[in-house]
């Protein structure tokens, strides 16, 4: 039996080696950091040598003073220069950048030395060469790494009041009830994490900032959360609220102009300082979805990041991160040229050479909103003075929020490989990020990260690759996707093959698989947006509404015309070479089409199917997939601890279910708008199931389900109110036999509904609607695409005209919900 394990170590378990490997290793003497700074990552970097020999080869070793520099057998930890001055050799070191480190093991890996090019860089050597042990890969002679940008920085969404915007994994570690928390070990552990994969930035607090952040108290409690991070090389910052003169400083007006806003900003800023001097700058976003920025005081954009920018230049090397998500959301739909995803270029036009050295404009990956298919976003090839931070997004808002597995590398992937040709020249995303492209000292990467203070950091374990390979693709955005998630597996949950991979394979086809039955041919994900949970199906939520996250399906058609013949002008915003490829369907890519062109559903794609086959097959095929995760991952119960197995089994099969719900809501939504039908007749025809409404109802009600799609038949059935039990009835007329029985139903806040089903009287399953305290995750108050879920009874064994019963008992709100019963003999996906 293998203990069971919380996760809360993650990728740093450092988990003991077999002691016949551990054998094969040097003993060690000693460490030797190159400093006594207690809060120097050097000196953490030397704790956490001293941690991992001790767990992963089971040595115990203790920490030496410099002058045993050259004893043997010694693990020797610090800056080159710190070690040069010691008098040891440094020829045959490369030039390092700023956070680079060499890791040179000699002697057949008795004599380590660890050389950063900065205090951090050593501490990134130190855990290169853990990670290294903790795999028992070979340990290197010379290997010596640098990143690709200055900039890896992660971005909380945590409100002051403790709950996390678009998080999953319980409340924040570094906010309650309007203040700091007391106890910030949670924040420390983090930063280690951070570490250990070369992060070494954050912004601890939400974009949708708060006045209240700058309260004395706040002021006290940020210094104390840069303490706690600054041993482990991470810096913080804040995102600020664009009116807190107002809110705060009881000022008239948040005028970026006014002589007072400036002078109230400089003290704010001034103190900020004081409690926290290596402060990395403001996260700033402003004039974005209601809130109020210098727009709202006629001024422009860079009139409100040079008054930031100045007013950090007093003090270290801060920056602004001015976000580019500056859009409006009360966009009309009727006009044809209305288009979001232009929004960015039209505000930051004419701006490059108007901000202070010190701005940084923060870009989101795509032109709307973490979908899951964007190009990249056109700004990206606007800038040339301003630096740029690209922002990403481990938290899946529109990707399954965790609850479906879903690895991002190979989205990153089409970003970063994506060639602007900006002016002819080769200009790749990753090379304008890392500052190459256009000669940027400080340039690179934020992403926005949910983790929570649930032990598995950000609700799931499996969702913990992408915090990893975060960190991973910020200092190599080559990085091979497959070779990142074997590391991560192997550190996780161990060297078996078996797990390795099985987790490999389900990774690697996860982005896929979500975008199948998700949203296809670029018409992005098409869950609801409306209810602002950005989760379950619903592709009507995207159009009819200001926020401009169109499809412009009607009965004829979708996808939106971004060309410039016809349509919105986007295609027109990219470079030359790149605009007159989007500009025409000829030579837009297939994956890209329904971003760029309004087309029939019978448009004919470069695979020959036409748009509405392709969404039913895709949607068909990638919900096949999904079922297949929780098979693979079966594979491995025993193979790693019983904990971790059961939570990721539960997620899996419930990401099946879901991918089902998905597949049938788009299905029918886009066949009720065409009346095309399935070539393959799939759509709409479902030979296994029974209906709930068409049961036999007693305290159960029938009614409409909105969104239509999101149920089997549009309908299904609730408890009338007043009734504790209530029951639906059928006889099975299904041949005898051994079946899969799934049961849809509807688990929403509000209650937790019992349910009971047998067959002749004989109980064959019961459950509970507590989706929301086992996921931990709260997508809806209602029965609708959110919400519709599906139980398996395995192998039942059912005999036709056997009585099939289901009993509800509702829970407050929650009326004991059920769309419908199928009966799935083996290989049926029904
Ligand atoms: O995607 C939208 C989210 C908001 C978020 C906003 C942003 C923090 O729905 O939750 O606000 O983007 O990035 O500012």
């Amino acid at each position: 039996m293998r203990p069971n394990e919380t996760g809360i170590e993650a990728w740093l378990r450092d988990a003991a080696l077999p002691a016949e490997i551990a054998a094969t290793y040097p003993h060690y003497a000693a460490i030797v950091p190159l400093t006594t700074a207690k809060d120097s990552p050097v000196y953490t970097a030397a704790t956490e040598l001293q941690l991992g020999l001790s767990k992963i080869l089971r040595q115990t070793v203790t920490l030496r003073p410099e002058s045993e520099l050259a004893s043997s057998a010694t693990l020797v930890v610090g800056t080159v220069d710190a070690f040069a001055a010691a008098g040891g050799d440094v020829r045959g070191i490369p030039d390092l950048k700023e956070d680079g480190f060499s890791l040179l093991c000699r002697d057949g890996g008795a004599s380590v030395k660890i050389l950063g090019e900065n205090e951090r860089g050593a501490l990134y050597g130190a855990f290169e060469f853990l990670m290294l042990l903790s795999q028992n890969k070979p340990l290197p002679d010379l290997y010596s790494s640098s990143p690709s940008a200055p900039i890896r920085w992660v971005n909380q969404w945590d409100n002051l009041d403790g709950t996390i915007e678009r998080g999953y994994a319980g409340p924040s570690i570094y906010f309650k009830d309007g203040y700091v928390v007391e106890d910030l070990t949670r924040a420390a552990q983090y930063a280690r994490l951070m570490a250990s994969v070369r992060l070494n930035g954050i912004i601890v607090n939400n974009v949708n900032s708060d006045s209240k952040l700058f309260s004395p108290t706040n002021m006290k409690g940020l210094a104390r959360i840069a303490d706690v991070m600054r041993p482990w090389g991470v810096r913080i910052g804040v995102a600020l609220y664009f009116d807190t003169p107002k809110g705060l400083g009881g000022l008239s007006t948040s005028d970026p102009l006014d002589p007072d806003v400036v002078a109230w900003w400089d003290e704010i800023t001034t103190s900020l300082y004081r409690h926290v001097p290596d402060m990395l700058g403001y996260l700033i976003k402003a004039n974005s979805e209601g809130q109020p920025g210098p727009l709202t005081y006629g001024r422009t954009l860079a009139d409100a990041a040079n008054m930031f920018a100045r007013a950090l230049q007093k003090h270290g090397d801060g920056i602004v991160m001015y976000r580019a998500f500056v859009y409006n959301h009360h966009l009309d739909e009727s006009n044809w040229k209305n288009d979001r995803a232009n929004a960015a270029v039209e505000y930051f036009d004419g701006l490059d050479n108007e901000f202070e050295d010190n701005v940084l404009v923060q870009i989101k990956y795509g032109p709307i909103d973490f979908q899951i298919r964007e190009p990249p976003s056109p700004l990206l090839a606007h800038l040339r003075k301003t630096p740029i931070i690209l922002e990403l997004q481990v938290a899946q808002e529109y990707l399954g929020q965790q609850d479906h597995v879903v690895y991002l590398p190979p989205l990153w992937r089409t970003i970063f490989d994506f060639d602007l040709q900006i002016d002819d020249r080769p200009s790749a995303v990753r090379d304008i990020v890392s500052g190459a492209r256009f000669n940027w000292d400080r340039a690179g990467y934020a992403a926005v990260v949910n983790v929570g203070n649930d032990p598995t950091w950000l609700g799931s374990h499996l969702a913990m690759s992408n915090l990893y390979a975060y960190g991973r693709y910020t200092w190599d955005p080559t990085s091979d996707e497959e070779g990142v998630i074997r590391d991560w597996t192997r550190l996780t949950f161990g060297l078996n093959e078996t797990v390795e991979s099985a987790v490999t394979q389900i990774s690697m086809q996860s982005w896929r698989t979500y975008e199948d039955y998700s949203g296809n041919l670029g018409i992005q994900t098409l869950c609801d947006i409306v209810k602002t949970c950005h989760y379950g199906p619903s592709p009507a939520a995207h159009d009819g509404n200001g926020w401009g996250q169109w499809t412009r399906a009607d009965e004829h058609g979708l996808g939106m015309d971004r060309t410039v013949a016809t349509g919105t002008g986007n295609a027109g915003q990219y470079p030359s070479a790149v605009a007159k490829r989007f500009e025409e369907i000829e030579t837009t890519p297939d994956e890209l089409l329904l971003w760029f062109h309004h087309v029939p559903y019978t448009h004919i794609l470069k695979s020959g199917k036409t748009v509405i086959q392709h969404f039913y097959d895709a949607h068909y095929e990638g919900s096949q997939v999904a079922q297949t995760f929780p098979r693979q991952w079966e594979t491995l119960r025993g193979l790693i601890d019983d904990a971790r197995f059961e939570h990721v089994l539960f997620r899996l099969e419930y990401q099946a279910g879901h991918a089902l719900v998905w597949r049938d809501s788009v299905c029918m939504f886009y066949y009720a708008k065409c009346g095309i039908a399935d070539s393959q007749g799939r759509v709409g025809n479902h030979a296994w199931r029974i209906e709930a409404e068409e049961m036999e109802l007693d305290g159960y009600e029938v009614v409409a389900v909105t969104p239509f799609e999101a149920a089997s038949g549009s309908k299904a059935i609730v408890a009338a109110d007043g009734v504790q039990t209530a029951t639906a009835q059928c006889t099975v007329g299904f041949d005898s036999g051994v079946y899969d029985v799934a049961v849809n139903y509807y688990d929403h806040l509000g209650g937790n509904s019992e349910y009971q089903i047998f067959l002749n009287e004989r109980l064959i399953g019961a459950w509970s609607g507590n989706l929301e305290d086992r996921l931990g995750h709260d997508f809806s108050d209602l029965v609708d695409g959110h919400s519709a879920t599906r139980i398996y009874l395995r192998q039942v064994a059912v005999g036709k005209g056997d009585r099939l019963k289901i009993v509800g008992r509702p829970d407050g709100a929650e009326r004991a919900p059920i769309d419908y019963v199928s009966f799935l003999p083996e290989g049926i996906i029904d």
